[in-house]
């Protein structure tokens, strides 16, 4: 793998790319995520590879749902463990959050090097690899079903970065309320969760920890205020309204 050029207009993407290939040849990523990183892309590339203002709302709100939590749970694939490990172990640490590996193409093998991936990067305690604390969420018709009794199954507040699927849905049946990160926002997890984040988890999560720092310092009515009044329905309408505007002037340019 050569070195990439500074000078490469699109020198970013490519070092996120890497990140990701690099992670496929540790195990932590199937080869299915470097798919779905592919679709991730495009959506990045139409909105200009930016933290756009709705998706700053989104990070707002998706914090103070954080911090208000009594058991909020990041849960981690094999794409967000190769893409944002350190980010990981410090949005949880200034959230409070606790992490849980939940994997949809699951793996004894995998769930392992994934744990051990974020232990090396900071994480304290990773959760969803004890046999005797799993239990299965009968709702979710994937492998993603076997969940921790202390992370995911307690949770009252769960964040479900880079999937496509029935998830969110069954965990919003069971009264938990979830914060999407999801580059597409027409996906199913997009549309169903209480809060989505539109952008590059690599964008996200750094922006993620300094807002949860910031908020942390306000009083829990102004947070609670904060996610009453948050659309999540209509900012994702406003998303792809500027996607749609973006495509029509690349058309002319
Ligand atoms: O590690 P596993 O076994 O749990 O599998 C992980 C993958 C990603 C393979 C699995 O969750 C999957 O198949 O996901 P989907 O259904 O392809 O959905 C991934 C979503 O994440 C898509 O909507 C992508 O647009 C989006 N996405 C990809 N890369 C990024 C992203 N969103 C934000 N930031 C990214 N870097």
């Amino acid at each position: 793998m050569g070195k990439i050029s500074s000078h490469h207009p699109r020198a970013e993407s490519l070092r996120i790319r890497e990140r990701l290939a690099e992670g496929f040849r540790k195990g932590l990523v199937v080869p299915e995520g470097l798919s779905a990183h592919g679709r991730g892309e495009a959506f990045d590339y139409i909105i200009g590879e930016r933290t756009t203002e709705y998706a700053r709302r989104a990070i707002e709100t998706a914090c103070a749902m954080l911090i208000l939590a009594k058991h909020p749970v990041l849960s981690v694939n094999g794409n967000v463990a190769a893409l944002v490990p350190k980010e990981t172990v410090k949005l949880a640490q200034a959230s409070g959050a606790k992490i849980e590996v939940n994997l949809f193409h699951r793996s004894r093998k995998r769930e392992l090097a994934i744990t051990r991936w974020l232990k090396i990067h900071g994480a304290g305690e990773v959760l969803g690899t004890d046999r005797k604390f799993l239990t299965k969420i009968k709702e979710i018709h994937s492998d993603r079903r076997r969940v921790d009794r202390r992370g995911i199954a307690l949770a009252d507040v769960v964040l479900v970065p880079l999937e496509d699927g029935d998830r969110t849905e069954a965990l919003k049946n069971m009264g938990k309320r979830v914060i999407a990160i999801d580059l597409n926002p027409m996906s199913r997890t997009a549309r169903a969760a209480d809060v989505t984040v539109v952008d590059n988890i690599t964008r996200a999560f750094p922006l993620m920890t300094k807002t949860v720092r910031k908020l942390s310092r306000r009083k829990r009515e102004v947070l609670a205020k904060m996610i009453k009044n948050f659309d999540n329905e209509e900012n994702l309408s406003k998303m792809m309204r500027l996607m749609s505007t973006k495509l029509k002037t690349m058309k002319k340019s």
